[in-house]
């Protein structure tokens, strides 16, 4: 009887681990260390799609995304439903989970665009630093790979184990080239001996801690570096701030309500979905007073 019920429980285990996506390991993993590199999501052939119907918009408009004006780099999920689709593509979203829990809302979403040859970078800074969140730990980055993105290529590079330092001082560096809209940069120096390149494959994605230590230098590759940075919350957590903020729910409930929903994209760039990104931007950046997204002319 006893032999019958631990086999049982065996196999329920066995199923629960089989319908994970990380193991254990991969989960201590994180905890340690603050990331996972790679894992995988799209096909190469659907990182490729993502990338044409990215370059369609952008030959349509004449310039690239990150030189167009309305702050297009941020919560772009909102505007074009090839993105809304990826931000809830299912690989992704049950690693984020088994890290924070099924209830899940994108609470931010940044295109991280480098072209050969220009001088954009990102200086090492906490993705925690003006999302205002409250508990401010349990919120991860998934950074999905469009194209390769190689140590050449200036792909994301990390501090292990710097999440356990928790959040640090920022100072702003306002600098053209850097693509963090308010230049900032935490006050620590990194050992360089100990820096982690994240190179991942199109279609790939890496997962970090909000508290994880990350910069990454210019592109110095042949190829355009192309990676969709989506910010997961469980609905659990909330803002601090005078002003409700907008999230999109991607799995499971909101019993909490802490964020007003946005309305998800019905066909590219058209105009109710630009009204809705304008309005969602607008209380983003005014909760902390960010000054640009666009990538400043060469
Ligand atoms: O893509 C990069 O170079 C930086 C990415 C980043 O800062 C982030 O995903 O939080």
């Amino acid at each position: 009887m006893v032999v019958l019920h631990l086999n049982r429980l065996h196999d329920y285990y066995a199923a629960m681990e089989l319908a994970r996506a990380l193991s254990d390991e991969q989960v201590a993993r994180y905890h340690e260390e603050g990331f996972l590199c790679p894992l995988p999501a799209l096909s190469p052939a659907e990182a490729r799609d993502c990338r044409a119907m990215l370059e369609t918009f952008e030959a349509s408009e004449g310039r690239p995304l990150g030189r167009l004006p309305g702050q297009l780099r941020a919560k772009t999920h909102l505007l074009f439903p090839w993105l809304d689709r990826l931000v809830r593509h299912p690989a992704v979203l049950a690693a984020v989970e088994d890290l924070i829990g099924p209830d899940l809302l994108v609470y931010h979403l940044t295109m991280w665009i480098k072209d050969p040859g220009d001088d954009a970078f990102v200086s090492w800074h906490q993705d925690g630093t003006y999302f205002g969140l409250d508990p401010a730990d349990q919120h991860v980055t998934a950074w999905v790979a469009l194209t390769d993105s190689l140590p050449e290529m200036g792909c994301v590079t990390v501090l292990p184990g710097s999440h356990r330092l928790g959040q640090l001082r920022h100072s702003t560096h306002r600098d053209a080239a850097n693509l963090l809209s308010n230049g900032q940069e935490a006050e620590i120096d990194v050992d360089v001996a100990r820096v982690v390149p994240l190179a991942l494959r199109a279609g790939d994605f890496s997962l970090h801690h909000t508290h994880l230590l990350h910069s990454s230098a210019p592109n110095r590759g042949r190829d355009r570096r192309i990676g969709v940075g989506i910010s997961y919350i469980p609905t659990r957590v909330g803002h601090v701030g005078p002003r409700r903020l907008t999230a999109s729910l991607v799995r499971g409930q909101d019993r909490h309500g802490h964020f007003d929903s946005e309305p998800r994209p019905r066909a590219d760039f058209d105009a109710e979905a630009r009204a809705a990104h304008a309005e969602a931007c607008a209380r983003f950046f005014g909760s902390h007073g960010s000054v640009r997204t666009e990538v400043a002319e060469a």
